[in-house]
């Protein structure tokens, strides 16, 4: 790609940030998604980073102003009434001020915020602001450390799939047989009138995120108990890895901004959580895999979860693996990363977690990897990607067999990802 193409690509990315901007938020896309996403929204504020740095701040700010008491941030904030989108506020009944939905996302909000402070221009005005927010994020960590691992086991559980950020992954096929589907309230999904029900979730899943919603519900979002009461708690080794990565990253903030105690604990929480992530290790697979905490079994499912996983600092043995995985399945499929291993019968190459390519993913992976010193799986990764918007545009997501763009347009993180692969 020459110059002026980079340049054009990265304009037509920043428009597409303007256009989901709403002051001091963005939706990651219009009408299938019109309130604020946890995880989006910190990797959304890379992308603003690039032309706009209070506009980034802003986007974390916004955020992190909704965390609850017991230190969650919730991984949707219903900033405005829009009946466009279900589950909305009714359903989730959280009791906030501002609604906000009673589960988390993957917490990447500490290494967006070193990152885009060590890019800053005007240092000091940057850090005036990040002090507050590394505070806060220290909260989100103790929160999931204690409601999420309550056995201290340096490994959290998400309760509901929609907290790992992949929402019909394979992975969740197995536990998800033991959430009932009975008694839930009627009712009427959003989503398939904005996107092809054949790339979307099944009615048989959405019966099960509702019931575990309302469970939830009925045990009033009470923190201290939800983990132990949920049928499904499920270790997932990117959730945990982005944890392990942010806790690391805001270590090292914490202390060039001198917050001692803050980098302390935050240091040994991922020194604590990498030595664990050991036990998710496939030597059969050759990279990560999910585990069932209540059975203490691992899922058999070769998901891109277990690749993420190199966004944490794991072995130059582990992370060698990860890239020889990726290397291989790049002569399989004509993109990468796919959400999930073609070899496997169960994969699907246009339904949403079950197949396509994120670039969001790409993005955690090719860093891991070129972390790790693998730059060329890094730079394949790459290519990858930048060739998948210029063939499709900013989707949310990709036929990885075909490159054919799915789900919503125009979509605010895909968007982000190209002005950091840009750079
Ligand atoms: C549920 C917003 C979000 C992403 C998730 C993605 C999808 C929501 C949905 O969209 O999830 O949270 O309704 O499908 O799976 O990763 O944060 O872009």
């Amino acid at each position: 790609m020459n110059r002026e193409d980079r340049a054009s690509l990265a304009r037509r990315a920043s428009q597409i940030l303007r256009e989901n901007d709403r002051g001091a938020y963005t939706v990651p896309t219009k009408g299938l998604y019109p309130f604020q996403w946890n995880w989006d929204s910190c990797l959304t504020a890379l992308g603003f980073a690039a032309f706009d740095e209070d506009r980034a701040w802003r986007e974390m700010e916004t955020l992190f102003a909704h965390q609850w008491p017991d230190g969650m941030v919730p991984h949707i904030i219903f900033h405005q009434d829009d009946d466009g989108y279900f589950p909305g506020p009714d359903v989730w009944q959280t009791g906030r001020s501002v609604p906000t939905s009673g589960i988390t996302q993957p917490a990447v909000a500490g290494f967006a915020a070193r990152r885009i402070f060590e890019r800053s221009k005007d240092k000091a005005a940057s850090a005036a602001r990040v002090r507050s927010l590394v505070q806060k994020i220290d909260r989100w960590h103790a929160f999931l450390y204690s409601a999420r691992d309550p056995r201290g086991e340096g490994l959290v559980a998400i309760i509901h799939p929609w907290e790992s950020g992949r929402d019909n992954a394979i992975d969740w096929d197995e536990p998800f047989q033991r959430v009932p589907s009975e008694g839930i309230a009627p009712y009427r999904r959003r989503d398939v009138d904005h996107a092809d029900p054949a790339h979307r979730p099944t009615k048989e899943q959405y019966d099960r995120y509702l019931w575990l919603l309302e469970h939830f519900r009925r045990h009033e979002w009470d923190n201290e108990v939800l983990h132990d009461l949920s049928p499904f708690r499920v270790v997932d080794p990117g959730f945990n890895a982005i944890l392990i990565r942010s806790c690391a990253d805001l270590a090292a903030l914490a202390e060039e901004l001198g917050a001692k105690k803050v980098a302390s604990a935050n240091r040994a929480r991922a020194k604590k959580g990498l030595k664990a992530l050991e036990r998710l290790w496939s030597e059969r697979h050759g990279q990560y895999l999910c585990l069932d905490r209540t059975t203490e079994s691992l899922i058999d499912s070769p998901s891109v979860g277990g690749l993420i996983a190199v966004f944490a600092a794991v072995s130059e043995a582990r992370a060698g693996a990860i890239g020889a995985r990726i290397t291989e399945m790049a002569e399989r499929c004509c993109y990468v990363v796919p959400s999930h291993d073609p070899a496997d019968p169960r994969f699907d190459a246009k339904r949403y977690w079950r197949g396509p390519a994120w670039l969001i993913v790409n993005y955690l992976i090719s860093d891991g990897l070129a972390a790790a010193g693998m730059d060329a799986v890094a730079e394949t990764i790459r290519a990858s990607s930048l060739q998948l918007i210029e063939k499709g545009g900013f989707a949310e997501y990709y036929d990885p067999l075909t490159g054919e763009p799915c789900g919503g347009d125009r979509f605010t993180w895909t968007a982000a990802m190209v002005l950091e692969f840009l750079r």
